[in-house]
């Protein structure tokens, strides 16, 4: 616990953010009752090539702005990045987004990162007026709202975020069999809790969602650390 406090103004940015995605959550939620599509753990496994088309896309994404092909976008390269996108933050939210999004602290923000990133500006700046503006990350749209609707499908109580209890029961419900897509998901459940603190949040859940999904092992991800990419277009 006392190695805790070194890291409590980190810690508080975090929650900071974790606490704007929970009523951002809540609020879409609030307004999208009555429309979903998403029922059973079989609909949600069901859009996985959907939403893994999506992320090739995104890695496309990942690949330009990654300027010096290292397989992580630096905080220059991000500032680059958010212009060219039309992302118009104060200095202080950019490096705050960033170290959130750095979850293995590897000081860069490797391809999973950048789809948090993308998807917590997309949640967070949806409503913006301007909506011209932010023409590609409305193209990017489709897949994130996809990934909120798995997230609400999971969000029995709608608070913004996952209780264990409420998920295995939800699960139950759906597949009470053993080696059912739901035991499955129990386990993944338990892997997306990184602080074990029995609730998941967006962020945390993200994370564990795009594994799920299978970003880590497929083609998407190459990353070859410490070499350079030899594929030169
Ligand atoms: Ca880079
Ligand atoms: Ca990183
Ligand atoms: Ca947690």
């Amino acid at each position: 616990m006392g190695a805790m406090i070194c890291c409590m103004t980190t810690a508080n940015k975090y929650k900071k953010l974790d606490r704007k995605l929970e009523s951002k959550i809540v609020e879409i939620n609030r307004s999208s009752t009555g429309q979903r599509s998403l029922k059973s753990i079989d609909s949600v496994v069901m859009r996985f090539p959907q939403i893994r088309e999506g992320l090739k896309t995104l890695k496309g994404i990942f690949e330009e702005f990654d300027e010096d092909s290292n397989g992580s976008i630096d905080y220059n390269e991000l500032k680059k990045c958010f212009e060219q996108l039309q992302v118009h933050l104060p200095e202080e939210e950019i490096k705050d987004l960033f170290h959130y999004c750095d979850i293995d602290r590897s000081k860069g923000i490797q391809f999973n990162e950048f789809i948090v990133l993308l998807c917590l500006i997309y949640l967070l700046e949806e409503h913006s007026s301007s909506d011209s503006d932010h023409v590609e990350l409305t193209q990017l749209g489709k897949i994130f709202n996809t990934i909120v609707e798995v997230f609400l499908f999971l969000d029995k109580n709608g608070d913004g975020k996952l209780n264990r209890k409420d998920v295995d029961k939800t699960l139950n419900e759906t597949y009470p069999l053993e080696r059912s897509p739901a035991n499955i998901t129990k386990i993944r459940f338990k892997e997306m809790d990184r602080d074990r603190n029995g609730q998941v949040t967006f962020r945390e859940f993200l994370f564990g969602f795009l594994k799920w999904v299978g970003i880590d092992e497929d083609e998407l991800n190459h990353q070859t650390e410490g070499h350079t990419s030899e594929i030169d277009d």
